[in-house]
């Protein structure tokens, strides 16, 4: 059996960072997770390839191999989805869907020939026997969430690694808590469901013996969903683990009530996390209150955020406005705070209802819910009818978005969190594209950029006063170039 693994382009966003992958001469952030696990769980004599949009074409021959194409998606490459489906039609290839974009929408995609839905650890062996039997049905689905300890290490042989900048891990699926707007606990469940110590080595060891040196995402929902079996179990295992290693930082994704836990903090520093993105949503209490988001709920937000940053964390954060108790001030309220916070990495949406949420449930009674979401949550639209009206909510959306990119305050923000931030001590992996990226830059943001006055200024500032985060300066100044062509291109 051939089966080729196709990944769907993902469009001109926030979270693509094309225009500063380019200073790296790379293609895409990260290697497809879902699919190369999927792949590591089919029969160990099928023939498997990986076609990600992202970094190389769909051709004509690809399809022509192919028995069955696998594709997985995220709404947001929802039309690129599409036109893969189409395609393989086409050229009568069976087309086999999973993942989060058709676990939700799975009735939009009628051309697919099998849906296996949920999680693959439940869905796909079933599929697999039937289909040996030759009664393979169209669509396999579950309401429960498998444990994660029977998971294969992802196949990331598939991938050409070369291509990206950042490879994906799981260690957890699931998130204790109940922000209404948000839709994993509908997707994942509220019990975070772990791996061992062990399966995660064993993909490090694995990555590494690949030649990976960059940085590693734990992607999950919510990194310290179970803290005594980090600090017992996975932390120190990680800090056994980097000794003698190079490079291979790790980020992820945790709730605020990290700051709250010293030990934790130190642990994940020592063992080599040196950035996390933390839901911070709004510094208006009555908006968390309204949205469930109990953990960010009566805490000095920006100290909390300071307190990660002291520990070597670089605190990246997601921002809402939209919520019914926001009024006009919140605008300017949100600036103040991510300018204060020093969160250089600050994604602001309008508040969005995707389905599947309480928040859904409860604007669908109030009749106050529009169209699909786009799956953008920075592209200014929303499915939802704001309170304060949809006109003025743009237009204070694009008020924070140009101020907090404009290159000035862009700039204020980086030094603001230059001389808060502690790094971890990981033994640096120098790479020729990254000195190649600094002359990159130097040309494009400091001579030909409308940004040079400020390029130049956290260039000296940093050298100066902070010589150790100069190519962290360097990689936030392009981030910055990064962030103002999505604005300008979605927002403007
Ligand atoms: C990592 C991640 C990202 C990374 C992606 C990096 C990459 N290239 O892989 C980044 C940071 C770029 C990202 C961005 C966004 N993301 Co995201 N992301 C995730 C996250 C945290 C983990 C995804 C992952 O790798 N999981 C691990 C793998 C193993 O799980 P999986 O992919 O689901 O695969 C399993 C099953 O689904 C199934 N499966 C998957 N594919 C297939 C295919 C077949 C054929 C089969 C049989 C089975 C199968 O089998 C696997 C094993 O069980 C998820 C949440 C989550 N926990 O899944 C959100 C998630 C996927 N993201 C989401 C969203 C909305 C976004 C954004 C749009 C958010 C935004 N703020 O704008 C952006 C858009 C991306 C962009 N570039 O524009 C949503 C998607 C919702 C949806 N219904 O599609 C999720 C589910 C989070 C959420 N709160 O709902 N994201």
């Amino acid at each position: 059996m051939k089966i080729l693994m196709v990944y769907p382009e993902f469009p001109d966003t926030f979270w693509s960072f094309k225009h500063a992958l380019k200073f790296v001469h790379k293609k895409a952030g990260a290697p497809p997770l879902g699919l190369l696990t999927v792949a590591a769980m089919l029969p160990a004599e099928w023939e498997k390839r990986l076609v990600d949009l992202n970094v190389t074409k769909l051709s004509p021959a690809d399809l022509t191999w192919a028995d069955y194409v696998f594709v997985s998606a995220m709404v947001v490459q929802r039309d690129s989805a599409r036109e893969i489906i189409t395609r393989c039609k086409q050229a009568g290839v069976k087309v086999v869907a999973g993942g989060p974009l058709f676990t939700m929408e799975h009735d939009q995609f009628p051309e697919v020939d099998h849906f296996v839905l949920n999680e693959a650890e439940l869905t796909l062996q079933p599929f697999l026997s039937d289909l040996a039997n030759g009664c393979a049905k169209p669509m396999y689905t579950t309401s429960e969430f498998p444990e994660i300890q029977n998971t294969p290490v992802p196949l990331w042989r598939l991938a050409d690694l070369k291509h990206y900048e950042s490879i994906s891990i799981q260690f957890s699926r699931g998130c204790p808590f109940n922000c209404d707007f948000c839709n994993i606990t509908t997707l994942l469940g509220h019990r975070p469901r772990l791996k061992t110590a062990v399966q995660i080595i064993a993909e490090l060891d694995d990555i590494y013996a690949l030649g990976w040196r960059k940085g590693v995402f734990f992607v999950d929902d919510n990194f310290i969903g179970n803290k005594k079996q980090l600090k017992t179990e996975l932390l120190p295992a990680l800090i056994e683990w980097r000794k003698g290693k190079i490079g291979m930082s790790f980020n992820t994704e945790v709730s605020i009530n990290l700051a709250d836990d010293p030990e934790l903090l130190n642990l994940m520093a020592q063992a080599g996390f040196d950035t996390v993105f933390v839901g911070i949503e709004t510094p208006n209490e009555d908006s968390l209150v309204e949205c469930n988001k109990n953990q960010n709920k009566g805490r000095d937000l920006v100290e909390s955020v300071k307190v990660l940053q002291r520990a070597g964390l670089q605190v990246q954060g997601g921002f809402i406005v939209g919520f019914d108790n926001d009024t006009s001030s919140i605008f300017q309220q949100q600036i103040d705070f991510i300018q204060k916070s020093g969160i250089v990495t600050a994604m602001v949406g309008l508040l969005q209802a995707p389905p599947g949420t309480h928040l859904y449930q409860r604007l669908k009674r109030e009749g106050r819910l529009l169209k699909d979401i786009s799956g953008d949550n920075m592209d200014g639209s929303t499915n939802i009818v704001p309170k304060m009206g949809l006109a003025s909510l743009r237009e204070g959306y694009r008020k924070i978005l140009g101020q907090i990119y404009a290159p000035k305050s862009y700039t204020d923000r980086v030094i603001t969190f230059l001389r808060e931030y502690r790094p971890p001590k990981v033994k640096v992996h120098l790479e020729l594209q990254s000195i190649l990226a600094l002359g990159r830059s130097i040309f494009r943001l400091g001579i030909l950029g409308v940004e040079r006055v400020q390029y130049w200024r956290l260039f000296f500032w940093t050298l100066f006063r902070r010589p150790r985060l100069f190519p962290l300066a360097i990689t936030l100044s392009i981030y910055g170039f990064h962030f103002r062509q999505v604005v300008e291109l979605h927002v403007n």
